[in-house]
């Protein structure tokens, strides 16, 4: 199983390996945690990100870091929160999923997440944290270390929280 931790911070200072990303099915720059990271990452992300596109909600795709201290930035498309009913949970767990998977094929032990889908998708942060860590507990055995960064303490409380029951 990979060291799981839980720290408040900005995920673009993050030094692991994977940077991920919570990203839009056109893999643009948008607002939260995806415009920090694509203001960041700078010249070059955004015609990586072109090439790759569409990325289906529940899927992810793999980019260099460009200027970010990471090697790489997986972006993971989460679902908009509509309810409950509309296999979020599923499609959640899968942008974790993919994610991990391909930050082990390239290679990577450490990887970093943001609270994906929380924000402006408007997922609830108790569910959605208990999915990023049991699809993570499952994360292949080269990841070695993953870590989730919270944008604030309400964030960081709510993890902290779920981690105690692993
Ligand atoms: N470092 C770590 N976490 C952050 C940072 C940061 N620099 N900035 C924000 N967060 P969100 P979503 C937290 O809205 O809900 C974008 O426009 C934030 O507080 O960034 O998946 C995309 O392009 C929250 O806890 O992502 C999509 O269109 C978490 O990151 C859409 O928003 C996720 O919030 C994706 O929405």
């Amino acid at each position: 199983m990979p060291r799981l931790e839980a720290i408040l911070g900005d995920i673009t200072a993050s030094k692991l390996d994977v940077v991920v990303n919570a990203a839009n099915t056109n893999l643009a720059a948008g607002g939260g945690v995806c415009g920090a990271i694509f203001s960041a990452a700078g010249a070059g992300l955004p015609e990586a990100c072109r090439e790759l596109a569409p990325c289906p909600t529940g899927e992810a795709r793999i980019t260099p870091g460009f200027a970010l201290n990471a090697k790489w930035i997986v972006h993971a498309v989460g679902p908009i929160w509509r309810g409950g009913d509309e296999d979020e949970a599923a499609l959640l767990a899968s942008a974790y999923r993919e994610s991990l998977k391909l930050a082990a094929i390239v290679g990577a032990s450490s990887i970093a997440f943001p609270a994906i889908s929380t924000g402006i998708y408007g997922y609830p942060l108790l569910p959605a944290t208990k999915i990023a860590i049991a699809t993570c507990i499952a994360a292949p055995d080269v990841l070695t270390e993953i870590r989730f960064i919270c944008f604030d303490e309400s964030t960081l409380g709510i993890y902290e929280q779920a981690l105690k029951s692993v």
